[in-house]
């Protein structure tokens, strides 16, 4: 899917704002059709927002199953000859849309975009009504995966129903990221897919583009950062050699433009689209992880979509503010940790150079709560609809992402069962996927502890490993901790022969909390853990990278594991730095 971008003939109409909201308590919103004649008695919402913490109502933060939202807007009357696309960012974690009360699609999956072509519901020149019901229910065919759990006993009111996950993160939910209506011509670009390559000092871009809605003939045009023409070629396929090019580096991007023009086999219309290109190559050999031929060391963080009151709400001031204290604290790279992001997001990073893990948002499918020795790879729970879906956001995932040059690795999942024997099968499928899908970038699978036989790992290009030395295990024993990691190390690379980065290790930290000698929660506690860890990983020669978990504190779940969430951030929720932060960016910069 092509980022939405206004061109000479594309126009985009932004529906951010406040949308009228209301939480469907009886489940009765599309029995009753809501949208067929429009919400009544709501209340305001922001778009793009959770609506978890806008609210006083620990009811509404709560919720599990239905809510909705409306907005009116006016499509202006020169749209009448256009293909106008309903452009919803993300619908945590299920979508139904409405316009001018009739449904024009349903979306599963919370993390990744959907559109429709609404030419034929849109009234132009007129009032048009968007109705936007949206589900925060998690099941065995969903990733992240969940289970509603519905109580009956005389504890617990009839038909009382929480919300089980086995993930940390709070389940946020709503209209997280922008709501777009996008004017384009009939005949119009539909996708790109853009490869590169570098053959001496020129860069190949390869390039190959569909049109639909008609026939057309196609140009490109290949500019550098100042505008100025590097190289040009006819029709929907071919290649651009750009003599001397400038490489898209960690740290030093740079960002040549596909410029693209299509005209209607009539000549009556054509259209107009720019990708930003960056020429860079991506190769695993041996125990390097190759950018451009040069072996790569990630630096960086675990990072989460989370900010106060905004929830997983996309936020430019949070994410701007995030790039400038990577740049400050010298990382080079972070990880989509838990699902994909806002793709503004790998816009930022593109134009930055900092490299990106891109995961999935397959998370959870570890031990099941109640009875840690039930197995998750089953018929019953991970079984065929989680892998009929998990390929489907694979799909959307690559078809989104597969552009962005910071984007360098394909993370299938994190933490799943994977000593369980069944998986087997189900990452095959996965990973030969997304293989098939994308041949051009390595692809792992996050691993963690409690999959120390895992039985998938040799399907990674890169082994990638969590481990909370010190504190799930041995805690408070700092002691322990050079020794236990350079244990694991020698452990995973002996049995898989691969790359390995350490993606997760950190420590829960209360920003402003000292105890000297260190003690678990303490400033101090979270220098002397990390230092130990970069102790290790120091000694080893197949060490590819290190993700410290995570960027920023983050809101959880409640649970008795977490006070007002999960503090292993690096970064205070508001983005201040703990004592962490200075030994990190002293090690990554050698700055104080
Ligand atoms: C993990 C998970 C991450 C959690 C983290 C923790 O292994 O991948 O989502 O937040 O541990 O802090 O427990």
């Amino acid at each position: 899917m092509l980022y939405p971008r206004e061109s000479q003939s594309r126009e985009i109409k932004d529906l951010c704002g406040i949308w009228e909201f209301k939480v469907d308590g009886n489940d009765e919103g599309f029995k009753k059709k809501w949208h067929a004649r429009g919400l009544t008695k709501t209340m305001m919402m922001p778009v793009p927002s959770s609506y978890n913490d806008i609210t006083q109502d620990a009811g509404i933060r709560d919720h599990i199953g239905w809510v909705w939202y409306e907005k009116t807007l006016f499509v202006p009357e020169r749209w009448a000859d256009k293909r106008v696309v309903l452009h919803v960012g993300s619908a945590t974690h299920h979508g139904t849309v409405f316009v001018n009360g009739k449904k024009i699609i349903e979306h599963k999956g919370g993390f990744l975009p959907f559109e429709a072509d609404v030419s034929s519901v849109i009234k132009f020149g007129e009032e048009n009504r968007v109705t936007i019901a949206v589900s925060n229910i998690l099941d065995w065919s969903t990733h992240p995966v969940g289970e509603v759990k519905t109580f009956n006993d005389d504890r617990h009111p009839a038909g009382y129903k929480v919300l089980e996950h086995q993930f940390d993160f709070f389940n946020y939910s709503g209209l997280h990221r922008p709501v777009l209506l996008i004017a384009t011509p009939k005949t119009y670009i539909d996708d790109v897919t853009v490869t590169t390559d570098i053959k001496g000092k020129d860069g190949i871009v390869n390039y190959d583009i569909v049109v639909a809605g008609g026939k057309a003939k196609t140009q490109v045009q290949l500019v550098d950062e100042k505008g100025k023409k590097v190289g040009e070629a006819a029709g929907a396929k071919g290649k651009i050699v750009v003599k001397n090019a400038k490489l898209w580096q960690p740290g030093k991007a740079y960002l040549y433009t596909l410029q693209i023009k299509t005209v209607s086999s009539d000549g009556k219309s054509c259209d107009c689209y720019e990708l930003p290109v960056g020429v860079r190559t991506v190769k695993v050999t041996g125990n390097k992880f190759l950018i451009n031929g040069k072996p790569f060391y990630f630096k960086g963080f675990g990072k989460h979509e989370d900010a106060d009151i905004r929830g997983k709400g996309f936020d430019n001031v949070i994410n701007v503010k995030d790039f400038n204290l990577l740049k400050w604290i010298g990382a080079n790279s972070f990880r989509t940790s838990h699902y994909p992001y806002a793709e503004e997001i790998l816009n930022m990073a593109d134009r930055l150079g900092i490299v990106v893990i891109d995961e999935a948002p397959a998370v959870g499918m570890l031990y099941v709560a109640d009875d840690p020795t039930k197995k998750v790879f089953t018929k019953e729970r991970v079984g065929k609809a989680a892998l009929k879906h998990h390929l489907e956001v694979m799909t959307e995932l690559i078809n989104r992402d597969k552009n962005h040059p910071c984007v360098v690795m394909w993370s299938v999942a994190n933490e799943a069962a994977t000593n369980e024997k069944s998986c087997k099968p189900y990452f095959e499928k996965v990973v030969a996927h997304t293989r098939k899908l994308d041949s051009t970038r390595p692809v792992t699978i996050v691993e963690c502890i409690q999959s120390e036989d895992s039985c998938v790992s040799h399907l990674s290009d890169v082994v990638c490993i969590n481990y909370y030395l010190s504190w799930y295990s041995d805690p408070g024993h700092l002691e322990l901790v050079e020794l236990q990691v350079e244990q694991v190390l020698k452990q995973w690379y002996k049995k898989f022969g691969k790359p390995i980065i350490m993606s997760e290790y950190g420590a829960d930290t209360i920003a402003g909390m000292h105890k000297d000698p260190p003690v678990m929660f303490s400033e101090e506690y979270q220098c002397k853990m990390l230092e130990a860890y970069h102790k290790a990983f120091d000694k080893t020669s197949f060490m590819m990278g290190e993700h410290v978990w995570n960027f920023a504190d983050f809101l959880t779940k409640q649970g008795i594991r977490r006070i007002d969430g999960n503090k292993k951030g690096v970064f205070t929720r508001d983005r201040q730095p703990k004592a962490a932060a200075h030994l990190l960016r002293k090690r990554w910069l050698g700055k104080s």
